[in-house]
C-alpha cells in the first residue's frame, strides 16, 4: 500500500488517456523510441502497428484498472467464462472502434482521426492492421462464439471475465500444396504481442499424479478426516491479461489466459544422484501443457496432454476465483451470489471437481453443503448431440492423473444415483443409462457431459432446434429426472461491432446514414436496423446497397488474386453480374461441403453437355448464369474424409477454371488457411452463402448470422439457427431445402437396410468421378454414400439443393430488384442475432447478474 502522504504525488502524475490525435502522436513516438527503442530512422509497418497498439493499449489499461477497481468496490457478483478455446482474430481495429473516453465523439469518429494522424506519420493505417496476427486459439464456431460473447459482456457493462489458455501454437495454418491440406506451426508469438500483460507475479501451483492420502492429514490429531492429495508434479501457472474494451463504454473486462511454466523448486534427491539432464528435461515438459491447441473441431481425442491441459486450466482459474473471493469475507454460503461460472461445452467440467474438492478436502466443508455451492455456481453450454464430440475420459488414464478428482466423482456419482433410485425406484436401466461412469465399454469412462449437467444449474442448448433436440434425445433421462425447467435455450449471437462495422465499413456507413444515426448507435440497439425496411424497394437506395456489395465483392477478388499468384481467377470486368456463392467453415461431412462440390461438378457437366449439343456459350449463359463457387475451411489434421473433401474442390478448380470453352461463366475458387480476418473480407462479399449442414447436426452455426448481417442471401438447410433465422427475416428471403431433422433417423434407417438406387444427378457425378476427370482418388467418398449407408443423407437432398440453386439463380439474374429488396429486409430483421441480446439472456436466466454502470 501507498502511505498516505505518497498518494497526493501519484494523483498529481496521475496517468492520462491520449485524446487528440496530437497526443496520439506524442505517445505513437514516445513508443517507438523507448518501448521498441527504435528511431524515425528505422520505423518500420510493424514497428508502426506496435507503437500504434501500444498507445491505444496504454488508453484501455487506464479504463481497465479503473473498471476492475469499480467492480471491486462495489462488491457485485462476478462471471467467469470458461473456455478452451478464444478465437479473437486481430484486436487493434476492434480497440479503436470501441475506444472511448468522456467526451461525445463516437469511437468511430476517434479511429478517423487516428487514421489522419498516423497519415501524416507517413503510415497507412489499413498496412499496420495488416500487421498484426490473428489471435487464433480456437477451433471454429465455439472458439467464435467465446471471442463475440466477452466482446458482448464488455460491452453490456457486466463484471465478466473470461479464462482461457495462453497457447503458444494457435490452428494451423493450412497450406495447400498439389491440391491436399499441409499443416504448418502456427507460432503467433513471434513478435512480441502488444495487446497481452504479462502477470508473473501471480503463480499458481498445480499439482498432477501423485496419490490420496487418508491418514491423520489435519497433522493436528483433530477427528475430522477428509482425504488429502498429495500431488506428484508439480507445474507452476502464469496469466496473461488481454483488456477486453466494451463498444461505446469505459467499461474495460479482462480474459485472462494462462500459461505453463516450470517450478523453481529445486529437486535435491535428482540433482545429488546426478540426474541433472533429467531433471532439466522434468521441467521442459512443463511448458508443453499450453504449447498447441488441438485442432479437433466437434471431435473428441482423449489424449492425456489434452486431459492435463484441461485440469491445469480449471484448476489456476478456480485458484484465482476462490482467492478473490476469500479477499471479500463472505462466508461461503455467498459464493453462488458472488459468483457465476459458464461452462463453455464439457471442456472447463473438471472445474466443477475441483470446486467440490477445495471446498471439502481444503476448506472442510461438509459435502453436501459444499456441493449445493457448488451446483448453484455453474451453468453448461451444450454445443453438439454428435456421439464423437462428446467427452469421455478412460478411468485408468484419468485415476493415474488426477486420483483425488477420480474419488470426487465417484462420490458424486454414488449420491446422483441414490437420488435417481429414489425417484424411479427399481429402474435398473435408467440408472446405468445417467451413470456418469459409463459402464459399457471395453474400460469404464467418464462420461463429461452427465457430471456437467449433474454438477451445474442450468443447461443450455445455443438454438431452439438444437435445445429441444438434446431433451429428446441426448439428455432426455435428465429432463425426466430433474424436470425441463433444468434446460433452456439461449441462441447464438454474433457482435455487430466486428462483424458488421469493422468488416464492412461501407455497409455500416450507408444504414447509418439511412436510418439517421450518425452515432452509429445501431450497433448496441439492433432493432434500429428495421428502419431499413422502408427502403427495401427504394431504387435509388438499392442502388447504393448494390454498390457496397460490389465493392466488397471486388476487396475479395483482389484477396483471391493475391492468393492466385496474380491469376484473374474471377474475371474483374465481370464481377457485378456474376454470383459469390460461398461457404467457409471448418470442414466436416456433417457440414456436406461434398454435396455443394458434387453441385459444382454437376452444373459443370450441364454447361458442358449444353456446349457439346452445339448450344452457343451466350444461350448457354443464360441458363447458367455467371457464377464462382467459393470454398474456404481447415480439416482436422488426422480427418481423412474431410482431407479427402478439400482434394476434390482443389481438383475440381483446376479443371473447371482452366476449361477454356466454359468462357469463365462459372469458376471454382478454395481459399486456403480461413481465419478471423479473412473472414472479414469474404463475409461482407457474398451474394449467397451455404448452410447446408443434414437436419439435426449443426447445433446453431454462427457464420450464418454473418452472412445475414452483411446482406448475403442464405441456401439451407432447416437446421440450427436457420429455423430461427427463417422466422427473423422471413421465409421468402431465404433459400431452404432438404429433409427435416425429423426424418433423418428413419432415411438412415432406409439407407441401412433397402439400399435404394442413387438419384440420376448424383450418379452422374459420381461416374465422372469415378472416371478420373478429377486428379485424385476420390473413391472412399463415393462409397460412403454409395454402398456405407450415406449417414449425411447427400444422396437424400442432393436433388432439392439442386432445384433450389437453380431457383437461385433465376432470382439473382432474372430479378435483382427482388433479390436487393430480400437482401435489404434480411439486414433489417436481423438484429435477434446480436451477441448482445445473447448476454443478456444469460445474464437475467442463468448468471443473475446486473450490469456495473457508473
Ligand atoms: C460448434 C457447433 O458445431 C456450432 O453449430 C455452433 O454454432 C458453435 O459450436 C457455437 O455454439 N465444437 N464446436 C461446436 O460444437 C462443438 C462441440
Amino acid at each position: 500500500m501507498i502511505p498516505l502522504q505518497s498518494r497526493e504525488i501519484w494523483k498529481k502524475h496521475g496517468v492520462k488517456k491520449f485524446e487528440t490525435p496530437d497526443e496520439f502522436q506524442s505517445k505513437f513516438i514516445q513508443h517507438v523510441e523507448t518501448t521498441l527503442a527504435r528511431s524515425l530512422y528505422n520505423c518500420d509497418d510493424l514497428a508502426a502497428y506496435q507503437a500504434t497498439s501500444q498507445s491505444v493499449r496504454d488508453n484501455l489499461v487506464i479504463d481497465w484498472n479503473k473498471s476492475q477497481q469499480r467492480q471491486t468496490a462495489r462488491g457485485s457478483k462476478r462471471v467467469y467464462y470458461l473456455s478452451l478455446e478464444f478465437l479473437m482474430g486481430r484486436a487493434l481495429d476492434n480497440a479503436l472502434i470501441n475506444s472511448q473516453d468522456g467526451s461525445e465523439e463516437s469511437g468511430v469518429e476517434k479511429r478517423e482521426k487516428i487514421k489522419g494522424a498516423i497519415d501524416e506519420l507517413g503510415f497507412k493505417l489499413e498496412d499496420l492492421l495488416e500487421q498484426e496476427p490473428d489471435a487464433a486459439l480456437g477451433n471454429g464456431g465455439l472458439g467464435r462464439l467465446a471471442a463475440c460473447f466477452i466482446d458482448s459482456m464488455a460491452t453490456g457493462d457486466y463484471p465478466a471475465w473470461g479464462y482461457g489458455l495462453r497457447y503458444q501454437y494457435g490452428i494451423f495454418a493450412q497450406k495447400i500444396i498439389d491440391g491436399y491440406q499441409v499443416e504448418t506451426p502456427d507460432y503467433w508469438l513471434n513478435f512480441a504481442n502488444p495487446w497481452e500483460i504479462e502477470r508473473s507475479e501471480i503463480q499458481v501451483p498445480i499439482n498432477f499424479y501423485g496419490y490420496v492420502d487418508r491418514s491423520d492429514n489435519n497433522g493436528d490429531g483433530s477427528t475430522l478426516c477428509a482425504s488429502k492429495w498429495i500431488g506428484g508434479e508439480r507445474v507452476i501457472a502464469v496469466p496473461y491479461d488481454m483488456p477486453i474494451p466494451g463498444f461505446k463504454t469505459e467499461n474495460v473486462n479482462n480474459l485472462r489466459m494462462w500459461t505453463a511454466r516450470p517450478t523453481t523448486e529445486f529437486d535435491f534427491a535428482k540433482f545429488n544422484s546426478g540426474d541433472y539432464k533429467n531433471s532439466v528435461e522434468q521441467q521442459q515438459r512443463a511448458e508443453s501443457i499450453t504449447a498447441v491447441l488441438y485442432p479437433n473441431d466437434n471431435f473428441q481425442e482423449g489424449k492425456e496432454l489434452r486431459l492435463k491441459q484441461q485440469y491445469f486450466w480449471c484448476a489456476a482459474s478456480l485458484h484465482d476465483i476462490v482467492r478473490r473471493f476469500k479477499k471479500a469475507k463472505h462466508s461461503w454460503e455467498d459464493f453462488p451470489n458472488q459468483v457465476a461460472i459458464q461452462l463453455n461445452d464439457t471442456h472447463p467440467t473438471l472445474a466443477i471437481v475441483e470446486l467440490q474438492r477445495i471446498l471439502v478436502d481444503l476448506e472442510h466443508l461438509d459435502w453436501h453443503k459444499a456441493w449445493d455451492i457448488v451446483t448453484k455456481t455453474f451453468a453448461y453450454t451444450n454445443h453438439t448431440v454428435m456421439q464423437e464430440a462428446l467427452e469421455k475420459w478412460p478411468i485408468g488414464l484419468f485415476g493415474h492423473l488426477l486420483p483425488r478428482h477420480l474419488e470426487i466423482i465417484y462420490d458424486i456419482n454414488w449420491f446422483f444415483l441414490k437420488h435417481v433410485e429414489s425417484k424411479f425406484p427399481r429402474d435398473v436401466d435408467l440408472l446405468s443409462r445417467v451413470s456418469i461412469i459409463e459402464e459399457a465399454s471395453q474400460e469404464r469412462q467418464i462420461r463429461m457431459a452427465f457430471l456437467a449437467i449433474v454438477g451445474s444449474h442450468k443447461v443450455n442448448g445455443v438454438a431452439e432446434l438444437h435445445s429441444e433436440l438434446i431433451k429428446t434425445t441426448i439428455f432426455q433421462d435428465f429432463v425426466k429426472i430433474y424436470g425441463p425447467g433444468k434446460f433452456t435455450n439461449v441462441t447464438n449471437g454474433i457482435t455487430p461491432r466486428r462483424w458488421l462495422k469493422q468488416a464492412n465499413p461501407k455497409l455500416g456507413e450507408l444504414i447509418s446514414k439511412a436510418i439517421g444515426d450518425p452515432q452509429d448507435d445501431y450497433l448496441l440497439n439492433m432493432s434500429k436496423l428495421t428502419e431499413l425496411a422502408k427502403f427495401a424497394e427504394d431504387e435509388d437506395f438499392q442502388s447504393q446497397w448494390n454498390d457496397v456489395k460490389q465493392f466488397n465483392k471486388q476487396r475479395l477478388a483482389d484477396l483471391i488474386e493475391k492468393l492466385y499468384d496474380g491469376e484473374d481467377v474471377i474475371q474483374r470486368d465481370n464481377i457485378r453480374n456474376t454470383l459469390f456463392d460461398i461457404q467457409v467453415k471448418r470442414i466436416h461431412e456433417y457440414k456436406r461441403q461434398q454435396m455443394n462440390i458434387f453441385g459444382c461438378i454437376y452444373r459443370y457437366l450441364s454447361i458442358k453437355k449444353l456446349l457439346s449439343q452445339g448450344v452457343p456459350i451466350s444461350e448457354v449463359e443464360k441458363k447458367y448464369p455467371r457464377k464462382v463457387s467459393i470454398f474456404g475451411g481447415k480439416s482436422a489434421p488426422g480427418y481423412y474424409m474431410a482431407k479427402l473433401i478439400i482434394k476434390l474442390i482443389n481438383s475440381v478448380s483446376d479443371v473447371v477454371n482452366h476449361d477454356k470453352e466454359i468462357n469463365n461463366i462459372f469458376k471454382v475458387v478454395f481459399i486456403p488457411d480461413y481465419n478471423v480476418s479473412k473472414a472479414e473480407i469474404i463475409i461482407p462479399a457474398s451474394d449467397l452463402s451455404e448452410h447446408i449442414s443434414t437436419a439435426g447436426t449443426e447445433a446453431s452455426g454462427t457464420s450464418n448470422m454473418k452472412f445475414v448481417m452483411n446482406g448475403g442471401l442464405i441456401i439451407g438447410t432447416v437446421d440450427g439457427a436457420n429455423v430461427e433465422i427463417t422466422r427473423e427475416i422471413g421465409e421468402d428471403n431465404i433459400f431452404l431445402f432438404g429433409n427435416l431433422a425429423e426424418n433423418v433417423e428413419e432415411l438412415r434407417y432406409q439407407h441401412q437396410y433397402h439400399g435404394e438406387p442413387l438419384p440420376q444427378e448424383l450418379e452422374e457425378v459420381f461416374q465422372v468421378i469415378e472416371q478420373g476427370t478429377f486428379d485424385g482418388d476420390f473413391k472412399p467418398l463415393v462409397e460412403s454414400i454409395r454402398h456405407h449407408g450415406d449417414y449425411y443423407l447427400v444422396s437424400d437432398d442432393f436433388k432439392s439443393y439442386l432445384q433450389t440453386q437453380s431457383l437461385v439463380d433465376e432470382v439473382y439474374h432474372k430479378n435483382k430488384k427482388e433479390w436487393l429488396k430480400k437482401s435489404i429486409l434480411s439486414v433489417a430483421n436481423v438484429g435477434f442475432f446480436s451477441s448482445d441480446r445473447c448476454i443478456q439472456e444469460y445474464a437475467d436466466e442463468i448468471w443473475n447478474v446486473e450490469p456495473l454502470t457508473n
